[in-house]
């Protein structure tokens, strides 16, 4: 089989490929037939609990999941989505969500899994990008109107001259779109058994080609897309839920986006059915809700964020639920502090586990095997005996052992390039991955991050390219310069901060609802507006973010939000 279109060809040198075959990290398995295999392996064993669009209570076993999927594959073929499709999902975290990624797979479709957050420019670039044929998303969630999002999509691949894509939304009011309902009827056990039976097999799909298609914050003006193959993301998944302990007994409770690399992969949700366990999809990221589900499902096993993770040390004290059961909380997505791993340790009592990792690849965990002192001052070690790991000063040579530098990266799963051949600067020549973190290596493998090199804001874990938001910024008549830099902030570890140059005074509200109107998703906007005469520059001319930092971070001393 030739590789898939988007891609240039193959996604691996040959030369790696058959190293990673022959270490056996790369094997057979690929993710059109995951669901069914679940079925033949772990049968009546509860999958996945948590609600359904309509705020219904489900679980289903990794029989029924796998009979959902097909119902689902099925109805979503026959809608017009094909094998080699790419398809943009934007759920919330329902039910439906798991349903229709392994319906996707069931029927070689790619999904692209778009964060809730996502808004009219993303989407509309993550279409044009991965040449979307569909977009499967709900109705209205946390007020916004995604049947509008659909409609927009429509338009803009209508006057890019494009084929309008498949739109399928999960609600009971389609809003003139496709009604997943009408396509699969998941709430009814018969009928979702009879519609499974009536699917065809799973695709045929090859190992080593794309199977899915994650998303990055990435560095440059637009949104990466990052293209990987079933091979090497089955491996990632399988070799974490080894890592994580992973088992029939895990329960998983699933309150970040479902769509982040962390929630899916790290073990993830893929992870915990891959071992047989059971995901439970948090309907709410509220704290002290989340503290209930805990203590109702007996959960074993949760991922979170730094600003969760101290969410959820305020809300214990005194909520009186019985957390018992939790044997690990990960952590990851941004720099979880020391203190506030000993806090957190204190507060649960269980293990802490701290997660770096990204959608282009690499994780780094600390394992239960560490000395606790590990888990509480570094941020793990990789998965892969075969992950690459370079530490760079800036003129690209190796730092010496201990000392800080630019970590890149390659391995049996990390990608060799972006979708398109985007930001070819992230790899070098020997196809080593720069992830623009500054990170020291200690004796046992074990990674510190320190700080990081590239323009990005990461708001609490969401990422984004500074660059991206100037580029919106300038786009407004009143504004000459723009730049946006990161800001410390005690909640969530950093917030944005735009810097203006303006031809007049503007106010800061209007700014803000500026490019908002632009349709990113709400963590972009800048959390503060600041006007200057003039922007700092250095030696050769070129703007100085170090020094705008700098000084924005004394002069705001971390007071957040404005
Ligand atoms: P992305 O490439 O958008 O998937 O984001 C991955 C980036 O998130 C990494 O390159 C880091 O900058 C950051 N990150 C993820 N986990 C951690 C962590 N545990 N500590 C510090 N930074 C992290
Ligand atoms: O931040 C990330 O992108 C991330 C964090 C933890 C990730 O992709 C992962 C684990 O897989």
């Amino acid at each position: 089989m030739s590789p898939h279109p988007l891609l240039d060809g193959p996604a691996y040198p040959e030369e790696f490929a058959a190293r990673y075959r022959a270490a056996g990290y790369w094997t057979g398995d690929v993710f059109a037939d995951f669901a069914d295999r679940g079925a033949h392996v772990h049968g009546a064993a509860p999958a996945v609990s948590g609600v359904d669009h309509a705020g219904a209570p489900v679980t289903w076993s990794h029989a029924e999941l796998a009979e959902a999927a097909a119902a689902t594959g099925a109805g979503l073929a026959r809608a017009g989505i094909g094998a080699g499709d790419a398809v943009i999902v934007q759920l919330p975290n329902i039910v439906e969500y798991v349903a229709v990624v392994l319906g996707l797979f069931r029927i070689g479709a790619i999904p692209v899994f778009a964060l809730p957050a996502h808004r009219r420019s993303e989407l509309t670039q993550f279409r044009r990008i991965a040449r979307a044929r569909g977009y499967v998303t709900a109705g209205r969630v946390a007020g916004c109107d995604h049947r509008g999002l659909a409609d927009e999509l429509i338009a803009d691949a209508r006057a890019a001259g494009a084929e309008a894509p498949v739109t399928v939304v999960v609600d009971a009011d389609g809003g003139g779109h496709a009604r997943l309902a009408d396509l699969a009827d998941l709430a009814d056990p018969a009928a979702r058994a009879a519609a499974a039976a009536a699917a065809g097999p799973p695709a045929p799909a090859d190992p080593e080609d794309l199977a899915l298609i994650q998303l990055s914050g990435g560095t440059t003006g637009t949104p990466k897309l990052i293209p990987r193959t079933h091979a090497a993301y089955h491996y990632s998944i399988r070799a974490s839920a080894g890592i994580c302990g992973c088992g029939p007994g895990t329960r998983m409770l699933a309150v970040l986006p479902a769509a982040h690399n962390f929630t899916m992969s790290s073990p993830g949700i893929l992870g915990v059915l891959w071992a047989g366990g059971e995901v439970i999809l948090a309907p709410t990221t509220s704290p002290r809700r989340c503290l209930e589900l805990v203590e109702r499902h007996r959960v074993t096993d949760v991922a979170l964020v730094p600003p969760l993770a101290m969410a959820w040390i305020a809300a214990l004290d005194g909520s009186g639920a019985d957390v018992s059961s939790l044997r690990v909380i990960q952590v990851g997505g941004a720099k979880f502090t020391e203190s506030a791993a000993r806090r957190l340790t204190a507060a649960f009592g269980c293990r802490l586990q701290q997660v770096f990792g990204m959608a282009e690849g690499l994780v780094n965990y600390t394992r239960d095997t560490d000395p606790p002192e590990l888990a509480l001052t570094t941020q793990g070690r990789p998965i892969s005996a075969a992950d690459e790991i370079r530490i760079l000063d800036e003129d690209g040579a190796e730092v010496a052992e201990g000392e800080p530098g630019r970590l890149t990266t390659r391995g049996p799963y990390t990608i060799r390039g972006y979708l398109g051949g985007a930001d070819p600067g992230s790899f070098d020549e020997e196809g080593f991955y720069a992830s623009g973190d500054v990170v020291r290596r200690l004796p046992g493998g074990h990674l510190v991050v320190e700080g990081r090199v590239k323009d990005q804001v990461n708001r609490g874990g969401e990422k984004f390219a500074a660059e991206e938001v100037e580029n919106h910024l300038i786009a407004h008549p009143g504004i000459l310069d723009a730049v946006v830099v990161a800001v410390p902030d005690p909640g969530l570890g950093e917030k944005s901060c735009a810097v203006l140059v303006a031809d007049r005074e503007l106010d800061p509200a209007e700014v803000r609802a500026f490019v908002r109107a632009r349709g990113v998703a709400a963590y972009k906007v800048p959390d503060r507006v600041v006007q200057r005469e003039a922007l700092p520059t250095t030696g050769v001319g070129k703007i100085s973010r170090r020094e705008l930092r700098e000084r924005l971070a004394a002069e705001l001393g971390g007071a957040g939000a404005g």
